[in-house]
This record gives C-alpha cells, structure tokens and sequence, in this order.
C-alpha cells in the first residue's frame, strides 16, 4: 500500500441494474459482516461513507432510459457520486475501498492502472448490449468505446486508457465482446490460463503488464472481485461455474498488498436476497474476509 496510508475510505455503493438486493450488499457487510471492525482489528484506520441511504431515494424508473439500456440517470447519479468520494479519498492519500452495489460502480472508481476479476468482462456498448444492463458496459464507458451518452456525459471524462486494464478469471463474454477484446488487444487471462500457469504465474504476469503500461507506477492497481466459483461465492446475480477458488481469490488479494501500490479497491455483487441463509452467509464472509486479504491478513512478511 501507498507508503504512509493508514486509513480506508469505506464507501458503500448501490445501483446499476434491475434486479433488487445487491444494493443491500453494503449494508449487510458493514452490519452482519462487521466489515469496520474487522478492518480496524488489522490496524487500519475506517472513515465510512455510506451513500446508501442517499441512493434508496433515487429510484429507477421505466422511463430512464438510452436505446436499450435502463437506468441511466440513476446510475449516472450513483456512479458520479461514487467518483467524487474515490477521487477525494485518493488525493487525500486514504485507501478508497468501495463496496456494491453491482459492476457498474466501476464508472465511478476506475482511475489507473486496474486488476478486474471477473466471470464477465464488462465491456459492452449501447450498441453491442444484449440486456440492456448497464453494469455490462463499464470498461467501454470509462475508455470511451462508448461515445456520448445522456448524463454520464455530464461529468465522465473517458480518459481511461484500455492497455491499463488487466482481466482475470473471465469465463462468461459476449460475442461481441470477445471481438472488442480482441481488437483492441486487452490483456486477459480467463480461467483458461489460470489453469494452464496457475493463479501465481497469471499475477505475476498482470501486474509486470500495468508496471510496463502505467507509468505513474507508484499508484495502482485496483481491482473488482466477481470471479469466484459459486460454489464459494453463491449468493451473486450471475454466477458462472467454473470460476476461482477461494485461495484464488485470497492470492490475488495478498499478491496486490504486496506491491504496495494499491490505492483503491471495489468488492461487488454480493446480493444477499439471493440464494439460501447458508449460501448468503458464505457470500457475506467471503467479501469480508477479501477485505481482510487486500489489507495484509494472511502475510506474515
Ligand atoms: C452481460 C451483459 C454482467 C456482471 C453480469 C453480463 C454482464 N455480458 N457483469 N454480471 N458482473 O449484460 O452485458
């Protein structure tokens, strides 16, 4: 982590897409999961700031709408909001660690140099969409695959730039994403090169790859977790067989602490109306304990 940061910026993050309840994913980490002590047991400092109860009141409606995508004022809402609270955290020399909320977050926290993991790869446009569901279209919105679009267009600065993201563990694209992948040559390890070297192999790799491409190299990575196996992560809005291993997980975690050039991280999808009492029980755990990872838990050097 950045020499000299001490505390997280917790910052809770609702929104994005049509199915209710991971909106409550903040909330149930920071209350059921005891996400704020767990983290002040590991010596860190918590400055939370919860835009939950803000985003209750900014309800979707039918009409918010851009071609087929839905909601997109009030994700332009949340996800503004969200890249103000990173941004200020970041400056201010705090760990932004925001919590979904869906993957649509990522308009807001995306900045350097980003570590995505993932079933799904999150890059659609208006025009290569198939649901209409805007947190499948993060990375062209940020890039500016995207062109203009109402609201977001607004505030977003699409300055990210594609070499700046790394992929792994995705399991579950889109035609035509494979083929905005491919054109414009994004490093990606699916599940399929996590087999074949191995989750340290694939890190290592990933993270050499955004100290080549990022020159500002003291600050990055951040990263987004929705690649686990259902089998550990069940209680999530689209599960994909065939995902990450707990420890897969967790390494991915260690291995960014220690490059000691995080600045921010997302944990999202966790929606703990789905699923049973058991399976919501894993999901909540394993968010919190991710957390735990990405903050030094587990490393004994
Ligand atoms: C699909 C879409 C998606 C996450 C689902 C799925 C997108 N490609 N992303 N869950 N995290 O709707 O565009």
């Amino acid at each position: 982590l950045l020499k000299g940061q001490q505390t997280v910026a917790l910052i809770g993050a609702g929104g994005g897409q049509p199915k209710g309840g991971v909106d409550h994913g903040p909330t149930v980490l920071f209350n059921e999961g005891k996400l704020v002590s767990q983290i002040e047991a590991l010596d860190w400092k918590v400055e939370v700031e919860d835009h939950f109860p803000e985003f209750v009141h900014l309800k979707p409606n039918g009409n918010d709408t851009f071609g087929i995508l839905k909601n997109v004022k009030y994700t332009s809402d949340v996800t503004h909001k969200i890249h103000n609270s990173v941004k200020k955290a970041c400056e201010d020399g705090k760990l932004a660690l925001t919590i979904g909320g869906d993957h649509s977050i990522a308009i807001g926290t995306i900045k350097l140099g980003v570590i995505w993991v993932d079933a799904h790869g999150d890059i659609n446009t208006a025009e290569s969409t198939s649901s209409g569901n805007l947190h499948g279209c993060p990375v062209a919105f940020v890039s500016g695959l995207q062109g203009p679009i109402p609201h977001f267009q607004d505030w977003l600065k699409p300055e990210f730039d594609l070499k700046r993201i790394v992929y792994i563990g995705l399991r579950d694209l889109d035609g035509p994403e494979k083929q905005i992948i491919r054109e414009n040559n994004i490093k990606a390890f699916s599940m399929h090169e996590v087999d074949k070297w191995g989750i340290g192999r694939v890190v290592d790799a990933a993270i050499q790859y955004l100290y080549q491409t990022t020159p500002d190299s003291e600050e990055e990575p951040a990263e987004h977790v929705d690649g686990l196996d259902p089998s550990v992560a069940p209680a999530t809005g689209t599960p994909v067989r065939g995902g990450l291993s707990f420890r897969e997980g967790h390494y991915i975690m260690e291995a960014l602490h220690q490059t000691g050039s995080l600045v921010a991280v997302d944990i999202t999808e966790v929606n703990p109306e789905l699923g049973t009492v058991m399976e919501r029980e894993t999901t909540i755990s394993i968010g919190c304990s991710l957390v735990r990872s990405v903050l030094g838990e587990g490393l004994l050097y």
